[in-house]
């Protein structure tokens, strides 16, 4: 403590923050499953370490490692001869048969992403282990396992490194010559090993041409392998290369034998021949064995130092741009499950909620690196070959919340490998609208994968017919705008397909009793009960499908007057915006979910679908439009707070957005709540695993994210124009200090508070646009003439910004 005050005082507090020492997860036992096994990643490797002492198993993967190949975009050339049989139903309200002709408009699955191998290290102890620990430092992004066997320290490092592309670990014992361990790997999937030399280990492998969704109950093969065009399929690549200092190594058929070292060195470099989204990843695939030699080849020649240092130097380029201390973040001398454990017996635990902010943004840095690949539902970890829900992109809500904190945290570029998926989207989905609808512009349905695939799925249409993916992920590509005013991307690559997403929509709206509508139209994944009693999926105008529509046709209109482009599309998406459904509030005073005041099927739907416009729109808000406000906020009340660990990490963000830190918090201490753990069951839905992973369950990692984009809502707002400070404190977080948050208009901000008032920030103008400020208590601005004035229950000042310029903000 007096440690941190003596490095706090003379310098800002800045420093001080990034003083914080208490970021790791730590254990005294190995990981007896994959829920307590620790993820390290550099976006596109990763690897869970369950730390065994004995026989060290380690799970990995290579981000583009999926199955199947380039999508056909025509696979039900039928689909639009059922259209406008289908609208013709929702005039006549004759919703069973727009049910069953919805599923007309069906096609195919997405493919999954599949697990690359196992990697085990099978030690010779001779005795029992003692004084076991392992961890996961997330600001350094290395993870460490040590313990003792009759005296002799045995360590493991590891990490993966960007820069160098390859997964390092350095064994170690503490007596000389006391490493005596065996190595090889496997997968599931198709594979054959190779033992190099007395320093290699080759595992080259197939992928399956075509695996089924795990939720689909077939009788047939459900993971192919046969693909004679050669066409589905990629070949995938592992090499393991092993440094001994001083040993000696033996090679058999299936490994390598390590007798006697002190130190050894390993490198893992994978690969695989995924060549694009449109090209067949066998046939015409890259060469993944020369990929992943000269990975290989490169790390080599670098000492393990080296390779750690720069590893260093690139991920606290991401990770030290933001530190969060609350209320002094109180640290625990506790193993982490232990500590989630008394969390959910209710005690106070500040640290953890810091943690798990922080480990929300180490994640995203270990998953999002790679160029068109963004981080799928379980990020780039998984260990099924049938994975649940196929591991893929799930864009009516998952892939969104994934990148809901990328901007706010300060992570921009890590948006990059969405918005690269979006420009292969939007090529499969101009097919999709033309195959499917006859219409024109792009979009996609509930989900995609590595191939773009845009269609809609088979199966309940409540999420299979829902074609407004292209119009949500378009929310995206201006927000990364919104953030950076980086006007040359907003003319090269966001407005062009957001225009062309909203050019679908104008297409797919129709005229019914004087306003615009969709139709069909579904609310994500919600069921419906008609007057007359019927239980169903398909209708028109859902609340969500609107304010999606309106948010676009928003960010399009004012792209465009930025760009001083396209005057006349833009009068045209205003005169349509006009006439689009208006919002609803229905009789419970909630804010209606359907075209009709209907009850819901599942009153308590983890899905808040028609909430889009509150978060992550900004058409409702307590400030502008409180009736609304108030409807939204019964809704919420009448779904309740349960659901899935994603389903709590939207809500945390809607309270956030209602400006109710008090509810954002409780949401958050049941997001944190632990699960999984044999013999205990403290939550029967979401919750954290003890690795601190999301609980759908099983493992979904947008709770994660969901739960680091709502903290950092409670802290900073900045949809409507004005900076928000501190908008939604909870009681429990009195005093504290945030660093490097990023709001639109281009500003980094940093803020102190103390008694839930704000003291001190510092704003950054990172684009030279005026500032307005606001905050809940007076403030002034320093060395300008600016004092807030009152504002709806807050208060607010404008002030112009030089580019670079920092300004100091003096709460009163
Ligand atoms: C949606 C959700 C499910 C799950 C899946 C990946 O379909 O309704 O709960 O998160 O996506």
């Amino acid at each position: 403590m007096l440690k941190r005050l003596i490095l706090c005082i003379p310098l800002f507090y800045s420093t001080c923050l990034l003083a914080q020492d208490d970021l790791k997860l730590w254990y005294d036992k190995p990981a007896r499953n994959w829920n307590e096994a620790l993820p390290i990643g550099n976006g596109r490797l990763g690897a869970m370490i369950f730390g065994n002492a004995e026989n060290e198993l380690i799970q990995l993967n290579e981000s583009s490692l999926w199955s199947g190949g380039p999508v056909n975009t025509n696979p039900n050339p039928m689909a639009p001869k059922h259209l406008d049989a289908i609208r013709k139903a929702l005039r006549d309200e004759d919703y069973k048969l727009a049910d069953e002709l919805a599923k007309k408009l069906h096609g195919l699955f997405t493919e999954s992403y599949e697990p690359l191998g196992d990697l085990s290290l099978r030690y010779n102890l001779n005795g029992t282990p003692t004084s076991y620990y392992r961890d996961l430092n997330i600001s350094s992004a290395v993870a460490t396992t040590h313990f003792n066997v009759n005296g002799v320290t045995y360590t493991r490092e590891m990490f993966a490194s960007a820069p160098d592309n390859v997964i390092v670990m350095r064994l170690t014992s503490s007596q000389p010559k006391a490493l005596n361990f065996f190595i090889d790997a496997s997968s599931p999937l198709y594979y054959s090993t190779e033992v190099v030399n007395e320093n290699e280990i080759a595992l080259h492998g197939k992928a399956p041409s075509h695996t089924d969704p795990s939720y689909m109950q077939t009788m047939e093969q459900s993971v192919i392998y046969n693909d004679p065009t050669l066409c589905r399929g990629m070949r995938f690549e592992l090499r393991i290369r092993v440094k001994n200092t001083d040993g000696t190594i033996n090679k058999s058929e299936s490994g390598l034998e390590v007798k006697d070292a002190s130190e050894v060195i390993i490198h893992l470099a994978a690969a695989t021949s995924f060549n694009g989204f449109d090209k067949c990843p066998d046939k015409d695939g890259i060469d993944e064995k020369k990929i992943a030699a000269e990975h290989l080849t490169n790390s080599w020649s670098k000492t393990y130092d080296q390779l750690k240092s720069e590893h260093f130097k690139d991920y606290k380029k991401y990770f030290d741009r933001v530190g969060l201390s609350i209320n002094g973040n109180p640290k625990k001398d506790l193993p982490t499950d232990k500590r989630l454990e008394a969390y959910t017996k209710g005690e106070i635990d500040v640290g953890l909620e810091t943690i798990y902010f922080q480990f929300g943004r180490y994640l995203l840095i270990s998953s999002s690196r790679s160029h068109g690949i963004p981080a799928n539902l379980q990020g780039i970890w998984n260990h099924h070959v049938r994975p649940p829900w196929s591991s893929n992109y799930t864009t009516n809500i998952n892939t969104e919340m994934n990148y809901w904190m990328v901007e706010s945290c300060n992570l921009s570029e890590l948006h990059l490998p969405l918005i690269d998926l979006i420009k292969n989207v939007a090529l499969t989905g101009t097919l999709t609208t033309k195959n499917f609808y006859g219409a024109n512009g792009w979009t996609i349905h509930h989900n995609t994968d590595i191939w773009a695939t845009s269609n809609p799925m088979s199966g309940s249409p409540s999420w299979a017919n829902w074609p407004l993916g292209g119009a949500w992920l378009s929310q995206h590509l201006w927000e990364h705008y919104a953030f950076t005013r980086d006007v040359n991307y907003l003319k090269e690559t966001a407005y062009p397909l957001m225009k062309e997403s909203a050019v679908f929509c104008l297409d797919w709206l129709i005229e019914q009793n004087g306003y615009l509508v969709t139709s069909p139209a579904t609310s994500p994944e919600n069921i419906y009960i008609t007057d007359k009693g019927y239980k169903g999926a398909v209708s028109v105008a859902t609340t969500m499908d609107m304010s999606i529509i309106r948010d676009l046709f928003t960010n399009v209109i004012e792209a465009s007057e930025i760009l001083g482009i396209d005057v006349e599309f833009r009068a045209t998406l205003s005169e349509k915006k006009a006439k689009l459904f208006p919002l609803q509030i229905g009789k419970k005073g909630n804010l209606q979910e359907w075209y009709k005041d209907w009850e819901d099927a599942e009153p308590q739907h983890r899905h808040i679908s028609h909430l889009f416009g509150l978060f992550p729109g900004r058409e409702i808000s307590p400030l502008k439009t409180p009736e609304f406000a108030n409807a939204a906020r019964k809704s919420l009340e009448l779904r309740g707070d349960g659901g899935t660990g994603w389903s709590k990490g939207w809500k945390i963000n809607v309270w956030a957005r209602l400006l109710d830190g008090n509810h954002a918090y409780k949401l958050i201490r049941e997001q944190l709540t632990l699960t999984g753990v044999e013999g205990t069951v403290y939550t029967a839905g979401g919750g954290t695993y003890p690795n601190m992973l999301d609980a759908h369950p099983p493992f979904q990692i947008d709770g994660n994210f969901g739960g680091a984009s709502g903290i950092t809502e409670m802290l900073l707002q900045s949809h409507l124009g004005n900076v928000h400070l501190l908008p939604a404190l909870p009681d429990a977080w009195a005093s504290g200090e945030i660093k490097g948050l990023r709001a639109r208009g281009g500003f980094e901000v940093t803020m102190t508070w103390t008694n839930k008032k704000l003291k001190q920030a510092t704003v950054q103008s990172l684009a030279g646009t005026s500032c307005t400020l606001r905050s809940n208590h007076p403030f002034t601005v320093k060395g300008l003439s600016v004092k807030s004035k009152p504002d709806n229950g807050g208060y607010i000042a404008t002030f112009p910004t030089k580019k670079g310029s920092v300004y100091t903000i003096l709460g009163k």
